[in-house]
């Protein structure tokens, strides 16, 4: 039995390019179940964009554990600690199980009857005096396809209003700008097969090795392997992942774009590039290289802050790679300069000619597990099924299959990004506003602003959770939700790989699924389509899923050829999956013919400087013809920059043991236990410099909050301050026990009532965002710190297994995940 906590990627099974990812099959099940009387149920797990195939353990109608499926191609039967214990989560006791109701300005439990009877009663009173442009919408990137295809109906063709948007936007909004700016469509075009096949590995802003802990396991299996692929990584943290790097360059945050426009110099110098490869399949290489001129190493070491030593090495690295994948994360998308940053990723494949062939391809990574489907069905921004909500024909189209007027689909502003969202709540444009699937009193920046909006007295808020969240406390009607493993439906990860989640036990108590709930909304609300017919016409998933099909056929993310059938249990299949692909598509652009051609494509693309949106025609101009395009722009520094009164960087993300807010991973014993408690990360030099030792409790401060932590002196940059965002603030509104009350952790004693120490990262960040994807900033502010009381020796509460490991070396090993079973097999011929 291994401990996976201290463990993470479990057992190697090292293996070369020309040799399948062997198989392992990892499962954990609660202690003393009859392992002989556990039913099996095919699903994928929720806590990650990698979607790895597993199965649920059902015992006496209750989830008991997980096990991977050896046969899936995303996993081939690996979890990782977080699939392991996370869905411990569905047991809990803190679920909710009723409805809840504001009266007299506190929570109590109604029935279903009262609590849909009020929010449709509030909607058709904003509706009635305010419009539609007054309703606002907010969702997820982590419930099924069905769910978001079902809102996304409900709100752009019933309610017909441009305020919806999901928590993607703080997620993976670049990764699909980025997508569409280069090659004209959302999804990434390549295969995580790639990574069993490449040379070289470029990883940016992506800390894999806890964030996606089985594809860094697969990672880790060609490190250790006989053909070890070269590794250059990107991040101001000496991450896991940075261990591994050939070439690590630990830039300053908020600098990425100079550095990517560096290492263009450097191979256009070089020439490093496929000139055949970029006179045939691009445009803009001209504009580029003009562009990247002006970024020799020697000016780039200046503003990123590494040896230009180490910006030629990793052009070399890069320059003369065979097969090259490159990825990026939120250390490139939750910056300024964002979407910039991410193309400049793109086009170093395109000028190395390393896009649509095996270990040869970019991905612009998601997070969240069914953020690629919050995209496609247009429940963030997007137009439905990656069509382009400037382009009258594909409006057209879509308005013809959801049966209504063209003009009820609101296309004549560019849909509302959630940070707008919020600004129009803030200045009472927005009167309701429904939260689906994510706590935005923790997740978006600056907390005290998103506080005051969310308690605002004319502001009605409805959330739907499966726990009363931090932001449930601000609600005015709480909805139960079902969760994974109590609904079916499915999903897509980042290689556009589809699963099909079994439903597995009842949701507790009154719980409902997100899509019965739409629905019952849509109907008490008697939306139709243009011939009175109900406007929503499935009642289950499967039929959703067929329409979702109809509307999908002849578009990049083709389902048509899908079938929940067909999907049961299998390995997973990617889109696009049709006629002429019926067991999918492992590649995008095998032959080199983009999405960009004007008619097509799902975006026009911006100017990356400024976000100015193109319209058809400056589209046009640049005559694709199929070509992908190198789009390039200049680096500009972060507004806000270390000051006198600031001096330090602020960077935040996440550990490999929790969940973002937490509200699944603190109620799974094991991760919670790994990381209990809320740190802050310094440098060496820097705690030296402020008197810090580890585990002293330190005050960390920018223009907008404050927030005590402990300290960790950790391997992070000089000048650089991380925090995680896990956790969320202690001192509530209303004073009451929430996912953020801290009485449970303990370890420092206050708890609401206490004296209001504040913990949540997002009391620092700014209220800023990318020009472009409209990604707002959680990767650089500036801050200050200073001690606030002696810490007694006793190390800070962060892991001591990934990137937080002390630098002094003596904390004891983070541990606590034994009872995982790892069963290694021969290698299988490959499924791809
Ligand atoms: N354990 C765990 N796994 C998760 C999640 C989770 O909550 N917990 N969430 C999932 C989701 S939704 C997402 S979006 C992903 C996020 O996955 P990642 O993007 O890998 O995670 P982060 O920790 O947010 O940021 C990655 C790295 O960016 C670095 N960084 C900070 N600033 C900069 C910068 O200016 N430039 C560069 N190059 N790097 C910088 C940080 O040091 C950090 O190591 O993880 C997914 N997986
Ligand atoms: N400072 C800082 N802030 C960040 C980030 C960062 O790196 N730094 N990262 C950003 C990113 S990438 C992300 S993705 C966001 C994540 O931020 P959030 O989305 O706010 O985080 P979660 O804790 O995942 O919230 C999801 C909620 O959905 C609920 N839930 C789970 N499943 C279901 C379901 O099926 N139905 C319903 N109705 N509810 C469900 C959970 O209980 C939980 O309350 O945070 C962002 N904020
Ligand atoms: S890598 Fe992601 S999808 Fe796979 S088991 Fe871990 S959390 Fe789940
Ligand atoms: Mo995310």
């Amino acid at each position: 039995m291994a401990d996976r906590i201290a463990d993470i990627w479990g057992a190697r099974t090292p293996h070369g390019a020309d040799s399948p990812w062997p198989v392992r099959v990892d499962q954990y099940l609660a202690e003393g179940v009859p392992e002989g009387e556990v039913q099996w149920v095919p699903s994928a797990c929720v806590l990650c964009s990698n979607g790895c195939g597993m199965d649920i353990a059902v015992h006496s109608g209750q989830i008991v554990g997980v096990r991977g499926r050896a046969s899936d191609r995303v996993s081939h039967g690996r979890l990782g600690p977080k699939g392991l214990f996370g869905w411990q989560a569905n047991n809990s006791p803190d679920r909710l199980t009723e409805p809840l109701v504001r009266r007299d300005g506190e929570l109590r439990p109604a029935s279903w009857d009262e609590a849909m009877g009020l929010v449709v009663e509030r909607s058709r009173q904003v509706l009635d005096e305010h419009g539609p442009l007054a309703m606002g919408f907010y969702n997820s990137g982590q419930l099924f396809l069905e769910d978001y295809y079902t809102l996304s109906l409900l709100v752009r063709a019933g309610i017909g209003t441009p305020h919806l948007d999901g928590n993607t936007r703080l997620c993976t909004a670049t990764a699909d700008f980025a997508l569409k700016e280069t090659f004209g469509t959302d999804g990434d075009p390549g295969s995580l097969r790639d990574f069993d096949l490449c040379d070289t590995i470029f990883a940016v802003g992506h800390n894999i090795a806890e964030t996606q802990t089985v594809l860094w396991a697969r990672i880790l299996d060609r490190l250790h392997g006989p053909d070890r692929p070269r590794l250059v990584v990107v991040d101001p943290r000496r991450t896991a992942v940075a261990r591994e790097a050939d070439v690590h360059l630990p830039i300053r945050n908020g600098t990425n774009l100079a550095l990517l426009n560096g290492i263009q110099h450097e191979l256009i110098a070089n020439d490093r590039v496929d000139r055949a490869f970029v006179d045939a399949h691009t445009v803009g290489f001209d504009q580029l290289a003009a562009i990247v001129a002006d970024y020799p190493p020697e000016r780039v070491a200046e503003i990123c802050g590494v040896p230009a030593e180490d910006i030629r090495a990793a052009a070399r690295i890069l320059g003369s790679a065979d097969r090259l994948v490159s990825t990026c994360l939120q250390g490139v998308y939750q910056s300024h300069q964002a979407t910039a940053s991410a193309c400049q990723v793109n086009n170093i494949n395109l000028l190395r000619g390393m896009i649509g062939e095996p270990g040869r391809t970019v991905f612009q990574m998601n997070g969240q597990p069914t953020a690629q489907n919050t995209r496609e069905t247009g429940a963030n921004g997007d137009m439905t099924a990656l069509r382009n909500w400037q382009n009258p024909d594909h409006v057209a189209d879509l308005a013809r299959i959801w049966n209504v007027d063209p003009l009820q689909i609101p296309t004549w502003a560019p849909p509302t990004h959630v940070m707008q969202i919020f600004r129009h709540a803030e200045t009472g444009s927005i009167r309701f506003l429904w939260i689906v699937g994510t706590n935005p009193a923790v997740s978006l920046p600056e907390l005290h602003r998103i506080r005051s909006i969310l308690a605002q007295e004319n502001l009605f808020v409805v959330v739907s959770d499966a726990f009363l969240n931090e932001t449930g406390h601000l609600a005015d009607v709480v909805l139960p939700a079902a969760v994974w493993g109590e609904k079916t439906g499915t999903f897509t990860n980042h290689d556009r790989t589809v699963h099909l989640s079994v439903k597995a036990v009842d949701p507790p108590g009154q719980a409902r699924p997100d899509m019965d709930i739409f629905l019952d909304y849509a109907t008490r609300m008697e939306l139709k389509d243009k011939d009175g017919a109900p406007l929503i016409p499935w009642r289950t998933p499967e039929e959703c899923f067929e329409a979702f099909k109809r509307v999908t056929a002849g578009r990049p993310c083709d389902y048509s050829g899908l079938s929940y059938e067909k999907l049961r249990g299998s390995p997973g299949i990617q889109w696009p999956c049709n006629e002429n692909a019926p067991e999918g598509t492992e590649r995008l652009y095998a032959d080199h013919q983009f999405n960009t051609d004007t008619d097509y494509c799902e975006d026009y693309g911006h100017d990356l400087a400024t976000g100015a949106a193109h319209e058809r025609n400056d589209h046009a101009a640049l005559r694709t013809n199929g070509r992908a395009i190198l789009k390039s722009t200049h680096y500009l520094p972060p507004h806000e920059a270390p000051s006198e009164e600031f001096p330090l960087l602020y960077t935040t993300g996440r550990t490999v043991y929790h969940w973002h807010t937490r509200t699944k991973s603190r109620r799974a014993p094991q991760l919670n236990a790994a990381a209990p408690e809320m740190w802050v990360e310094l440098a060496a030099g820097d705690a030296e410099r402020l008197g810090v030792r580890e585990g002293d409790l330190v005050r960390v401060e920018s223009a907008r909050g404050a927030i005590e932590a402990r300290a960790h002196v950790s391997g992070v940059r000089e000048g650089v301050v991380f925090a995680p965002f896990h956790y969320g603030y202690w001192d509530l509104p209303d004073g009451g026990a929430t996912d953020g009350d801290p009485t449970e952790n303990g370890a420092t004693g206050d708890g609401p009532g206490g004296n209001g120490r504040r913990r949540a990262a997002n009391e620092l960040t700014v209220t800023e965002w990318d020009p472009v994807s409209h990604q707002p900033l959680f990767k650089v502010a500036a801050v200050r710190v200073e001690k606030v009381a002696d810490g007694g020796g006793v190390p800070s509460p962060a892991p001591t297994t990934t990137t937080a490991r002390p630098v002094s070396g003596d904390a004891p090993g983070t541990s606590g995940g034994d009872g995982v079973r790892e069963t290694v097999e021969e290698a299988r011929e490959e499924t791809r």
